[in-house]
């Protein structure tokens, strides 16, 4: 009895094994379900690329094809070789698509997370094989969305699509292989004819992949660089007429590279290995590069995805200088030249600059600067970028009186600010930072408000500089805090919660610091804004005494009125809450400001200091 069930079930299993060779017999592989990063997932996400081929009907142009992907047209023409994203592409045409390739720990699988939206008459099936042209199974996406029930699909569902990819692994690395490119096995496809067509070679192609490969698998492909893809010729579109004529080194650059070069400095922004290798490649043609090494790609944040797409149209309003010009204004970035930090000073075309260096971390500022423009603010000129150095340089107008800091602390207290001035400083700097949270969506938080940031102009107007920290989007909570000690809002040091109240708090002490002359921590480590409650407790008859004690010595000597100090005090209080639901706001500051002003000086004597500043 009990043999004969054993041969019966055995049987069964035979013929279940027989059935599903011949519903799916190309199906049948191994690694239908995905493929494993259990041996190091330390060199998990990187940055990969899929090959595609575009489909008719539905998937022959970028923008149908990068929605299915989820990034911009942009970031698949650039690798691909195509000069203009909005002309359409012929079926078959081949492209580069970026994955960011992760390691699942649940399942110990690699592969891109790419969320589609089920629409009418779609299954696990079609879409992998259709739209995603096999780059994935259905058996991988059951597999990662459990609790989907493959029959019973609904519209507007939205299901992981793991796209297969893999990232290089220590000793691939070392050997230059910077990309494994996830490529779909084409019947017509043989090993030699692949490592021909991507200038691979076919051992490491069988290293990696084995030998035993049927049509339709996924096979990766070890490169150090992207090939350059053949594209069909496609008329490039006009540029348009509002883009400035970029001088010096760029100038000899025919338009069709100049335009080429601004597609790169684009996506060079993104932080990507390979664009800097693309652009690193262009650049060859027009002058001698050092051979550096570069390093491994970082991965794609979602924001730089966006930020693609949000840049592009606006990055027409800023001159993009040349790496050639920005050494020369610095003297190759002399010491003599810094401002502070990797701030330098520098003259292009006879006028004066402030160039920052930056490492590809500039997009949060870029996308910042574009969306504001006050008078208020320090102006983004430019930017250029160093490929061989993998540095970006940000360039804004150069603001000849330095910062508010060194005015204050400097050493060399020659010239004292008057009252005048430091209540104008003080209305300038507050209607900068009412511009910034009311007039900006979503709201921008500048974050790092404190006296070296605010930078003084020949008329000693105060302009807020530095957004590097800044943030848009309010409410956001984040795990790493980050600001200057002496100006960070409690509650942000506690809970990483980040308002526009933040930048009202710092405010607070630059008041506090404009009234005292004393710096915001002092050389003992001891907090201004702690030690400025001593003004206000006790008695209430001496209170405008004890303020004379507390307050810069410089303005005691000048016998300004001690009423407007005060007031501009109680301003301080105001800004300095602890709670910040009580906190005041910038609209209200600037209002209580400009009422000071007017107790200081009479309108006949100075009209300008109640005037609101020049937008520009
Ligand atoms: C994994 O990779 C890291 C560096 O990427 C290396 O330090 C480590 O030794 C590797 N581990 C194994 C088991 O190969
Ligand atoms: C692809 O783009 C065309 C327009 O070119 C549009 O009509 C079509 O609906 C798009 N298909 C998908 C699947 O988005
Ligand atoms: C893919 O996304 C889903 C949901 O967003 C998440 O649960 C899963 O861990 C992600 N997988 C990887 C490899 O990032
Ligand atoms: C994934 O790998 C970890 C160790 O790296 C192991 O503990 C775990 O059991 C593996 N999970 C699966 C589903 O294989
Ligand atoms: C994907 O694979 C299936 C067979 O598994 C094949 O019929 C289909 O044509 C392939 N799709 C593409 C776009 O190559
Ligand atoms: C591979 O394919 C090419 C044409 O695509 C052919 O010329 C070559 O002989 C093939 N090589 C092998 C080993 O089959
Ligand atoms: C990296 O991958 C190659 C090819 O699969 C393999 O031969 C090698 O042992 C791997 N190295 C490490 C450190 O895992
Ligand atoms: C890249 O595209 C340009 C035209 O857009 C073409 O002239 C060039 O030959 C292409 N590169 C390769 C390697 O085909
Ligand atoms: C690329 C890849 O992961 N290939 C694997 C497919 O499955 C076989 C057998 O499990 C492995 O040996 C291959 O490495």
């Amino acid at each position: 009895m009990g043999r004969l069930n054993l041969c019966f079930s055995s049987l069964l299993l035979l013929l279940l094994l027989l059935l599903l060779c011949c519903f799916h017999p190309l199906q049948a592989q191994p690694n239908t379900t995905g493929y494993t990063c259990l041996a190091n997932q330390s060199v998990y996400p990187c940055q990969t690329y899929a090959f595609y081929r575009a489909i008719a009907p539905d998937l022959l142009n970028l923008a149908n094809i990068s929605d299915l992907f989820g990034v911009s047209r942009v970031m698949i023409a650039q690798p691909s070789n195509i000069s203009s994203p909005s002309s359409p592409l012929i079926p078959d045409q081949n492209l580069f698509i970026p994955l960011t390739c992760s390691c699942d720990s649940k399942y110990n699988d690699s592969y891109a997370n790419l969320t589609y939206t089920i629409k009418s008459g779609d299954t696990f099936y079609q879409v992998s094989t259709h739209q995603f042209q096999n780059l994935t199974t259905y058996q991988a996406v059951e597999k990662v969305n459990p609790s989907l029930v493959a029959t019973n699909l609904e519209i507007g569902v939205n299901v992981v699509f793991p796209i297969f990819c893999k990232c290089p692994n220590t000793t691939q690395s070392q050997n230059q292989v910077n990309f494994l490119i996830s490529y779909v096995f084409q019947p017509s496809d043989n090993l030699s004819s692949i490592a021909a067509k991507f200038g691979s070679n076919t051992e490491s192609l069988i290293d990696i992949n084995g030998g035993n490969i049927q049509p339709f698998d996924t096979v990766f492909i070890p490169l150090s660089q992207l090939p350059q893809l053949s594209q069909p010729s496609v008329l490039v579109p006009p540029l348009s007429s509002g883009r400035k004529e970029r001088k010096g080194v760029i100038i000899g650059l025919a338009i069709g590279l100049g335009f080429l070069g601004f597609l790169l400095i684009l996506l060079i922004l993104i932080g990507s290995s390979v664009y800097r290798e693309f652009l690193k490649k262009q650049r060859n043609e027009i002058r001698e590069v050092n051979e550096k090494q570069f390093k491994r790609g970082k991965l794609f944040k979602e924001e730089e995805l966006s930020f693609m797409a949000d840049v592009s149209d606006c990055l027409d309003k800023y001159r993009v200088f040349g790496i050639q010009e920005v050494r020369e204004a610095t003297g190759r970035f002399d010491p003599s030249c810094v401002i502070q930090g990797s701030v330098y000073k520098g003259c292009i075309d006879g006028e004066l600059y402030a160039i920052k260096k930056m490492k590809w971390n500039a997009c949060e500022e870029l996308k910042i600067l574009q969306k504001v423009n006050h008078g208020n603010l320090v102006k983004l000129e430019g930017f250029c970028i160093d490929p061989e150095d993998a540095s970006c340089y940000l360039i804004y107008e150069y603001i000849e009186n330095g910062s508010l800091h060194s005015w204050l602390h400097g050493n060399s207290r020659t010239k004292r600010l008057d009252w005048k001035t430091r209540l104008r400083i003080a209305i300038d700097v507050a209607n900068g930072l009412q511009y910034v949270h009311e007039h900006t969506r979503p709201r921008v938080v500048h974050k790092d408000i404190k006296t070296s940031n605010i930078l003084l102009d020949g008329n000693m107007r105060a302009k807020i500089a530095n957004f590097g920290l800044a943030k848009s989007g309010c409410n956001a909570i984040t795990m790493h805090i980050v600001g200057t000690q002496g100006y960070i809002a409690p509650e942000y040091l506690a809970d990483g919660i980040v308002t526009t109240k933040m930048d009202v708090f710092a405010f607070g002490v630059v008041l506090l610091e404009l009234v005292s002359g004393k710096e915001a921590i002092s050389e003992d480590g001891e907090v201004l804004w702690r030690n400025a409650d001593k003004v206000f407790e006790g008695r209430e008859d001496t209170k405008l005494q004890r303020l004379r004690e507390w307050m810069d010595e410089a303005l005691v000597k000048e016998s300004c009125s001690i009423e407007s100090v005060m007031n501009v005090m109680t301003i301080a209080t105001a800004c300095l809450q602890k709670d910040p639901s009580r906190r005041t706001t910038m609209v209200d500051i600037v209002y209580m400001l400009c009422k000071s002003d007017e107790m200081c000086f009479d309108f006949s004597e100075d009209g300008l200091s109640v005037t609101p500043p020049r937008a520009r």
